[in-house]
C-alpha cells in the first residue's frame, strides 16, 4: 500500500554544525539538535557534521554516540568550513577558537562564562561585533518557560516597581574534600569557581529579568571563599592546588535602586542543582526553583500569599511545541529552546540574545565581584 503524504513545509536550508567538546555540554546540545526536527519543525535543518576534540578514541566514540559524520582533532581545520560553530569546551578554550570562527564569518555559540578573564571576554565580544554574524552566549536558563513567564509579569507591571532580586545557585559536588581536582578548580582554565560557573547564570537572569525595568547592575560588593585548598588528582597519589572559589556571595545595586543579593556554592551540602530566584516588587512577587522548573510561585496585588502556577499551558512560552498541559518538561528542554532560538537567528541573519555582548556584561559583574573581594570595598561598574 502506498501512502501519499501531503507536501510538508521543508526548512529551506541545512546548516552544517561543527561542535568542539563532547562531554556534559556536548551531549546536552547534541541531544537538543536531535529534538528540533520533531518538536520545532520550523527550525532550520541541521547536519551534525564534525565533532572536535583532542582524544581521538574518546572523540570517535562520542561522534558515534551523538551521530556526527566525522571528527577533527584541530578546530583550526574546521571553523571556516562549517556553517555554525559550537564552542562547548572548558572556559580557557573559549576564546581562540571562537574568535577564529567569528573572523571566518562563522556564526558561533559559546558556553558560559564567556571567558576566564574580563580581558579575554572583551576580545571575544569585539570579534563578535566586528564579525556581524550571530554570536550566542549559552545562558540556557533564560529559556525555561517559567522564567519567560516571570519576565512577562515584570515587564507588564504586575509586580510593580522592583525592590529585590535574590538569586542562589547551590550545588554540593565539592563538599567532599577528597572529590578529585578538575579544570573547574583551576583559575587559569576556569577563571573562577562557583562564581563564574554558577554565578554567571544568576547574573544573566538578573540582567534578563530586570534589564527592561530596573536597568543594569551598577555596583557590587562581593565575597569569595575556598574551603578546600588542594584536591587529589584522579589516578595518582598527587594533589593539586585549588585556585578558585568554592562559594561566593554578593550584594548588587541596579540603576533603578533595586537591590540584589546573590550566592552560589559547590559545597552547599544537600543541594544538587538548586537555582532559585526570588523577586519582590511594590505590587507582587515571584519565586522560581530550577528543581521545580514547571512551576512559578506568584503573588499579585491583593493576594494573601503566593499561588503556585503551573507553567505548562499551551500559551506559555515554548509549551505548545511539547505536550498537553500538565505534561511537564525538564532541564534538557532548555537547551532545545536555546538551540531553536540560536539557529533561527542564524537562518534569519539576526543577532542571538543572549549574545557575546550579554556574556561580556555578565563577565564585568563577575570581575567586579572578584575585585570587590580582593580590595575589600564596593566596586562600581
Ligand atoms: C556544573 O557546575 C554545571 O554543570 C554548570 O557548569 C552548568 O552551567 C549548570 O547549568 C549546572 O551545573
Amino acid at each position: 500500500m502506498s501512502v501519499i503524504s501531503a507536501p510538508s513545509e521543508q526548512p529551506a536550508m541545512t546548516l552544517d554544525i561543527g561542535m568542539l567538546g563532547y562531554r556534559f555540554m556536548g551531549k546536552a546540545h547534541a541531544n537538543a539538535l536531535d529534538r528540533l526536527p520533531m518538536f520545532f519543525p520550523e527550525a532550520p535543518a541541521v547536519n551534525k557534521d564534525v565533532l572536535v576534540g583532542r582524544d581521538e578514541d574518546a572523540l570517535a566514540d562520542a561522534a558515534d554516540q551523538f551521530g556526527f559524520d566525522r571528527t577533527a582533532t584541530d578546530w583550526r581545520a574546521i571553523v571556516d568550513e562549517v556553517d555554525v560553530f559550537y564552542n562547548l569546551g572548558p572556559n580557557h578554550v573559549h576564546a581562540e577558537p571562537s574568535i577564529a570562527a567569528l573572523e571566518a564569518g562563522t556564526p558561533t555559540f559559546c558556553e558560559k562564562p564567556l571567558a576566564p578573564t574580563l580581558d579575554t571576554a572583551e576580545e571575544m565580544a569585539e570579534a563578535a561585533a566586528d564579525a556581524d554574524v550571530p554570536a550566542g552566549a549559552a545562558f540556557n536558563y533564560r529559556f525555561v518557560p517559567a522564567i519567560q513567564y516571570a519576565k512577562g509579569l515584570i515587564d507588564d507591571g504586575t509586580l510593580g516597581e522592583i525592590h529585590h532580586f535574590r538569586g542562589q545557585y547551590l550545588q554540593d559536588w565539592l563538599v567532599d574534600s577528597d572529590a578529585p581536582w578538575s579544570w573547574r578548580n583551576d583559575a587559569e582554565m576556569a577563571g573562577s569557581g562557583a562564581l563564574g560557573d554558577l554565578g554567571s547564570h544568576t547574573i544573566d537572569l538578573a540582567r534578563f529579568l530586570l534589564g527592561d525595568t530596573a536597568g543594569e547592575i551598577t555596583d557590587v560588593s562581593g565575597h569569595l571563599q575556598t574551603f578546600t585548598e588542594e584536591r587529589p588528582v584522579e589516578g595518582s597519589d598527587e594533589t593539586r592546588q585549588v585556585t578558585v572559589d568554592d562559594a561566593y556571595s554578593a550584594q548588587l545595586s541596579f540603576d533603578s535602586g533595586a537591590m540584589g543579593t546573590l550566592e552560589a556554592s559547590r559545597v552547599a551540602n544537600g543541594h544538587k542543582n538548586a537555582h532559585t530566584i526570588e523577586i519582590e516588587g511594590s505590587k507582587g512577587a515571584i519565586k522560581f526553583d530550577l528543581e521545580r522548573l514547571n512551576e512559578l510561585q506568584v503573588l499579585t496585588e491583593g493576594d494573601r500569599g503566593f499561588q503556585q502556577v503551573l507553567i505548562t499551558d499551551e500559551d506559555d512560552p515554548y509549551v505548545d511545541h511539547w505536550w498537553p498541559p500538565g505534561h511537564v518538561i525538564g532541564w534538557e528542554h532548555t537547551f532545545v529552546h536555546e538551540n531553536y532560538e540560536f539557529l533561527s537567528a542564524v537562518a534569519d541573519g539576526r543577532q542571538q540574545e543572549p549574545s557575546f555582548a550579554d556574556g561580556l556584561a555578565a563577565q564585568r559583574v563577575l570581575d567586579a565581584i572578584e575585585q570587590s573581594d580582593d580590595r575589600g570595598e564596593r566596586v562600581s561598574l
